[in-house]
C-alpha cells in the first residue's frame, strides 16, 4: 500500500499521514459503538477510570475489528512486516474547547519494548484538525533517538503519565498532523510528538493503535498480553488475546482487567527504569 517513497519518508522523518482507511459506513460502526460504550460507563471515557482508555479491543467487537483493518494493516505491514501483534490500542479523546493536551513525548518512553520498530496508526472518528489540537510532529531527520523524560503526572495531560521530554526541542519546525475523520497517520515510537487544546466546537476523537512486528519483546519482568492480528507470532513473546466472545462480555472483560493490570505494572517499571538510566546523565 505504501510507495518506496513513504516507506523512506517513514524512516527518515518517523511519520507519514493522513490514510483513507473508513468507509463512511464503518466509520458511523465506529461512533456508535463509542456512543454505546459511553453508555454502559455511564459518563465519557474521560471521566471514567483510565482503565477505559486502553485496550478496548478486548471486549469491544467493533474495535477488534478497527484493529484489524485491512487498509490499517497493509500499511503497517509495509513498515514493520506481516507478523504483526497490538501491543495496546488508547482512546486519545479531546472534548470541545477542552484544556486536555498533550506535552512533547516519545512513545518508545515507558513501553519497554525492544527493538524500538513499534508503530502507532492513529485513526480519527473525527476531524482532527489544528484547531481541535491535532498532534504535532518533528521529523527525527534520520537519526531517531531516545530522549530523556519526566514523569511529571501534568495536569490535563492525555497520557497517562503526563510525561514530557526534558531537554531542548525546536518546536518552530514541527508539523501538524491534521487527519479527516475516517483517516489514520502513522508515528514511529522514537517520533516526537505533541498536541496542543482543542479550540474547536466539536470533540476531538481518536484512538491510537500500538502495533509491533511478532520478534518484539519486552525488557522488563513484566509478560504483557497483545493481540495477533496479522501473520504468524514468530516471537511467542505475549500471551495471546483471543477476540473478544461479545460487547461488555464478562469473560472479556475478566481478560481486560488482567491486561490491563499487566499493562500499568510493566508501565510503572519502566517509568523506574528511565529514570535510573537517564540519571547517570547531566540533564
Ligand atoms: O492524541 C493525542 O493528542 C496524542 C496521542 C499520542 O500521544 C499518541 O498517539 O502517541
Amino acid at each position: 500500500m505504501l510507495s518506496r517513497q513513504q516507506v523512506e519518508r517513514y524512516r527518515r522523518d518517523g511519520y507519514l499521514f493522513p490514510f483513507p482507511a473508513l468507509s463512511p459506513s464503518e466509520l458511523a460502526e465506529c461512533n456508535e459503538g463509542m456512543a454505546r460504550y459511553e453508555t454502559w460507563l455511564g459518563m465519557r471515557v474521560n471521566e471514567a477510570d483510565r482503565r477505559w482508555r486502553s485496550a478496548g479491543y478486548v471486549f469491544l467487537p467493533w474495535l477488534d475489528a478497527l484493529v484489524r483493518h485491512e487498509r490499517v494493516l497493509d500499511a503497517v505491514e509495509d513498515l514493520i512486516g506481516p507478523d504483526i501483534l497490538v501491543y495496546t490500542a488508547t482512546f486519545f479523546i479531546k472534548e470541545a474547547s477542552s484544556p486536555t493536551f498533550a506535552a512533547w513525548h516519545q512513545d518508545a518512553t515507558y513501553f519497554g519494548l525492544s527493538p524500538h520498530e513499534h508503530v502507532t496508526a492513529w485513526v480519527a472518528l473525527s476531524d482532527a484538525t489544528a484547531e481541535a489540537g491535532c498532534m504535532e510532529v518533528v521529523s527525527s531527520q534520520g537519526g531517531p533517538r531516545q530522549m530523556r523524560h519526566a514523569a511529571l503526572g501534568l495536569a490535563h495531560s492525555i497520557n497517562g503519565g503526563g510525561q514530557a521530554i526534558a531537554e531542548p526541542i525546536d518546536g518552530s519546525r514541527a508539523v501538524a498532523m491534521e487527519v479527516p475523520a475516517g483517516s489514520f497517520s502513522l508515528h514511529h515510537t522514537l517520533c516526537r510528538h505533541r498536541s496542543a487544546p482543542n479550540r474547536s466546537n466539536h470533540r476531538r476523537v481518536g484512538i491510537g493503535i500500538s502495533y509491533i512486528p511478532a520478534h518484539c519483546r519486552l525488557v522488563g519482568s513484566v509478560r504483557m498480553c497483545a493481540r495477533l492480528v496479522r501473520g504468524r507470532d514468530t516471537g511467542g513473546n505475549f500471551d495471546l488475546l483471543p477476540s473478544p466472545e461479545g460487547e461488555f462480555h464478562r469473560a472479556a472483560l475478566e481478560r481486560h482487567e488482567r491486561a490491563y493490570g499487566l499493562y500499568r505494572d510493566n508501565y510503572a517499571e519502566q517509568i523506574t527504569a528511565h529514570e535510573r538510566e537517564f540519571a547517570s546523565q547531566p540533564a
